[in-house]
């Protein structure tokens, strides 16, 4: 090698050195499951978001990004306080352990706060930061799966007295007023979850997830929880090839019957709810949307004890609008609760955004209001920072927005009730069955001979008009 030579390889390590130094130590993401060392975390000194006073009303006018413009939690719109209408809460695995990473991309968030591991001095530090969030955004309410609020142990064991520790913490700072909307178990994360969890061809996996399930509505109650949610993210399908599709869905009503009877044993009057998705991360899963989810609860004797939590990214996974999905889980008495996102149009897969479109915010009220509100289940904001928004102000941000989306959907609805004509307009359209023979076929006594005899009589029917730009009008007028 000749001394030029020896003198670039040399520069060149250098260089190699110099970007590894560059880019810092290795970060150990706080995405949900990351393996990292525990470290000696320390306490934190003063508040997590200084800086951030409590998030007011400021009314439509305010150009302030850190205030209410639209949500005043305690107007009274149609008999009723907003912030009864929807009753929000922060969903801790986005806002608290969202990382910014994607498939082609390193995590971009670096919260203050985070040290780069997944111990459980972390966890607890993690959590004062999010009762900090709650308070300043005057929300009281919270959802979290067991493994977002406390790292995973080696042994059950481990990890349910890893969860006990950091629940009795959550306990303590949530003080009187603020409770979990809802908690969940992650089934879907670590790999023996990879076949699914109630669906699992084994049977070990199916006992397993039993015992997560157990653990995790044990300190939903624990912490006031009102609501228990399913989302199977992991119960469907890859292939139907190597699928016992029948089997697999008896199992996962066993697992549902036992959550049932569990439920009742320790005395937890929550509501259970199953959140549909079409797929992803399976082909296929068995939650599909709200009418397969009804027609699984009906076929399996589970109407009763189980209501739906209707996500808006989930409704057009499955082709579907989230009004649609609303209206559907409405009409068979099964709204419970609505994972308050969207998805963009352009992208097909569940990119849980914050709503911000007032049109569609408005099609989820009409349901809402319909519904008579949605006590005990309410908003959750099962929705992300998008990957390049990177300021803590952000998460502020976006949840304000989030909010004062809805609550600009509740102010027209009730521009709309006040109008009226959009009711009267359906009222119309349907105003041929308010006589003598509709009477008849609605109370389902209408044989085809009588229905026979009246189109002799009447000849060919006369149709009206459906007036859909009419009402997409009427329906502008209002936003
Ligand atoms: C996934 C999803 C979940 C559930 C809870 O698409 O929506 O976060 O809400 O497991
Ligand atoms: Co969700």
């Amino acid at each position: 090698m000749r001394a030029e030579e020896i003198f670039l390889l040399l520069l060149c390590l250098n260089l190699v050195c110099f970007a590894v130094i560059a880019v810092g130590p290795p970060t150990c993401p706080a995405d949900l499951g990351s393996e990292c060392s525990d470290s000696d975390s320390g306490e934190w000194e003063g508040e997590f978001f200084p800086g951030i006073p409590k998030i007011k009303y400021e009314g439509p006018s305010s150009k302030n990004p850190l205030a209410f413009k639209w949500y005043n939690a305690n107007e009274e719109i149609l008999g009723k306080k907003m912030k009864d209408w929807m009753r929000f809460s922060v969903a801790f695995w986005h806002t608290f352990r969202g990382t910014g990473g994607d498939p082609f991309g390193a995590p971009t968030k670096n919260w203050p706060w985070e040290d780069g591991t997944n111990s459980l001095a972390m966890a607890k530090r993690r959590m004062r930061a999010n009762f900090e969030f709650i308070d300043k955004l005057g929300v009281d309410k919270w959802c979290f799966h067991d493994r977002d609020i406390a790292p995973d142990g080696e042994t059950l064991e481990e990890s349910n007295s890893n969860l006990d520790e950091v629940v009795a913490l959550a306990k303590e700072l949530q003080g009187t007023k603020i409770h979990p909307l809802w908690g969940t178990a992650q089934l879907f994360l670590h790999p023996r979850y990879m076949h699914g969890a109630a669906t699992s061809s084994e049977v070990a996996v199916y006992a397993y997830a039993a015992a997560q399930v157990k653990k995790a509505m044990e300190v939903t109650h624990y912490l006031g929880g009102e609501n228990y949610v399913f989302w199977g993210g992991r119960e469907g399908y890859q292939t139907l090839l190597n699928t016992d599709m029948e089997r697999e869905l008896d199992h996962l009503a066993r697992f549902l019957e036992a959550a049932v009877a569990y439920k009742k044993k320790i005395g937890f009057n929550g509501t259970l709810l199953i959140e549909p998705k079409p797929q992803e991360p399976t082909k296929h899963q068995y939650d599909w949307d709200a009418a397969t989810a009804a027609s699984f609860l009906r076929k399996y004797g589970l109407t009763g004890e189980f209501k739906l939590n209707v996500e808006c990214n989930h409704a057009t996974l499955a082709g579907h609008s989230c009004h649609h999905e609303l209206e559907t889980a409405r009409i068979n008495g099964l709204l419970g609760n609505i994972d308050a996102n969207t998805g963009d149009p352009q992208i097909g897969w569940d990119t849980d955004q914050f709503l911000t479109d007032i049109g569609e915010a408005t099609m989820v009220m009409l349901s809402v209001v319909r519904n008579g509100g949605l006590a005990p289940g309410g908003f959750n904001f099962d929705a992300k920072l998008r990957r390049e928004s990177t300021d803590v102000e952000d998460l502020f941000i976006s949840h304000i927005g989030g909010m004062d989306t809805m609550a600009r959907g509740l102010r027209n609805v009730a521009k709309l009730m006040e109008d009226g004509s959009l009711a009267e307009l359906v009222h119309k359209r349907y105003k041929s069955f308010d006589t003598e023979l509709g009477a008849l076929i609605e109370a389902g006594k209408a044989d085809f001979e009588t229905l026979e005899k009246a189109a002799m009589e009447w000849g060919e029917p006369k149709v009206a008009s459906a007036k859909q730009e009419l009402a997409e009008m009427i329906f502008q007028s209002a936003l």
